[in-house]
């Protein structure tokens, strides 16, 4: 008798690391479509074996140039690259991806690496919700490292880099601003930091000024690298890799690996829970017109806006 071959669904193929599936499979998710959330579950046992990993730093210092340097250096060494680039003003195009001097042409055509943007107006979930369940795809798919590009100075972009095992904040001379963030406290102290474009007369300068502020910080047991790179020429890229290992390592090591994907994952609930509370809220208020009421006596100064929301949510329990 023939053997009836059942069509293999989606997150199977996924699984076993089609790159056509993955990339239906991010669309869904990025659409907010049901059939997305429930392939995330679906799959979700078999995430946590990627490393994870985030870039930030300003516009134009260098982040897809270092990326694409470092896919190069991943995939000579056999391993899976999955890169997404969160609303990227520069999109990876051959020229940002692939740097001028590093030819990477045959890595567009190559199953281990799959690359991803998404503009912030895209994810209709929501940024940071399509961000972690498109990097849980990628991880599922079997790519040993994810690498999360984010524009970033300040504090608006931390909760994207929240879901990365290693934060990789990237410089270059003159990023006085990111400096300031720093020791102001605004911006969380990275993993890794990398001064790029280190041709620059003012690198040096650039470097002893991070010391300083990193040296006004706790002392801790992992101590952040500073490193030079030009990621154009390819220079210092196997440092910037050394060092992410050796971060990864660290916190494998000291169990600070599964406490920090512990309160990522915390926080990814608890935000999950929020947006989702917000958005039954708001369909209340257009629905329910004693909750109008309610806004109404708001406006009227009748009731004081904190006790409406109090209000609000005592109706819901
Ligand atoms: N001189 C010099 N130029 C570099 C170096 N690395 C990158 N560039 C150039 O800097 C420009 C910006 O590089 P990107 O990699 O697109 O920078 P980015 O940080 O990803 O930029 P956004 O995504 O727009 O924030 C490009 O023209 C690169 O070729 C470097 O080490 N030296
Ligand atoms: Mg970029």
């Amino acid at each position: 008798m023939e053997a009836r071959t059942t069509p293999e669904t989606l997150a199977q193929r996924l699984l076993r690391g089609d790159t056509r599936a993955l990339a239906r499979a991010i669309t869904l998710v990025e659409n907010d479509d049901p059939s997305g959330w429930a392939l995330v579950r679906e799959i979700y046992p078999q995430t946590g074996k990627a490393r994870i990993i985030g870039f930030t730093g300003p516009p134009g210092v260098g982040k897809s140039t270092l990326i694409g340097a470092l896919v190069a250096h991943a995939r000579a060494a056999g391993r899976q690259q999955a890169v997404l680039s969160i609303d990227p003003s520069s999109p990876f195009t051959e020229g940002a991806l692939l740097g001028d001097r590093i030819r990477l042409a045959e890595h567009f055509l190559d199953e281990g690496v799959f690359i991803r943007s998404m503009a912030s107006r895209g994810a209709l979930g929501g940024l940071s919700e399509a961000t972690l369940q498109t990097v849980l795809l990628m991880d599922a798919s079997g790519k040993d490292d994810v690498l999360v590009e984010t524009v970033g100075v300040g504090q608006a972009e931390v909760d994207i880099i929240d879901h990365a095992d290693t934060i990789v904040l990237v410089l270059m001379p003159g990023s006085g601003d990111s400096v300031q963030a720093l020791k102001a406290g605004v911006m969380e102290i990275p993993d890794v930091i990398v001064v790029n474009k280190a041709n620059h007369p003012l690198t040096d300068t650039m470097v002893r000024e991070i010391r300083g502020v990193l040296a006004l910080g706790p002392a801790t047991d992992w101590k952040v690298p500073i490193v030079k790179t030009e990621a154009s020429e390819g220079r210092g890229v196997e440092e910037v890799a050394a060092a992410i290992d050796a971060h990864h390592e660290h916190i494998a090591a000291a169990g600070t690996l599964e406490e920090r994907r512990r309160r990522n994952l915390r926080n990814e609930v608890l935000g999950l829970a929020a947006v989702r509370l917000r958005r039954e809220l708001e369909r209340s208020l257009e629905g329910d017109p004693s909750v109008q009421e309610l806004l109404e006596r708001v406006v009227q100064r009748q009731l004081d806006p904190a006790s409406a929301a109090e209000e609000l949510l005592r109706r819901r329990a």
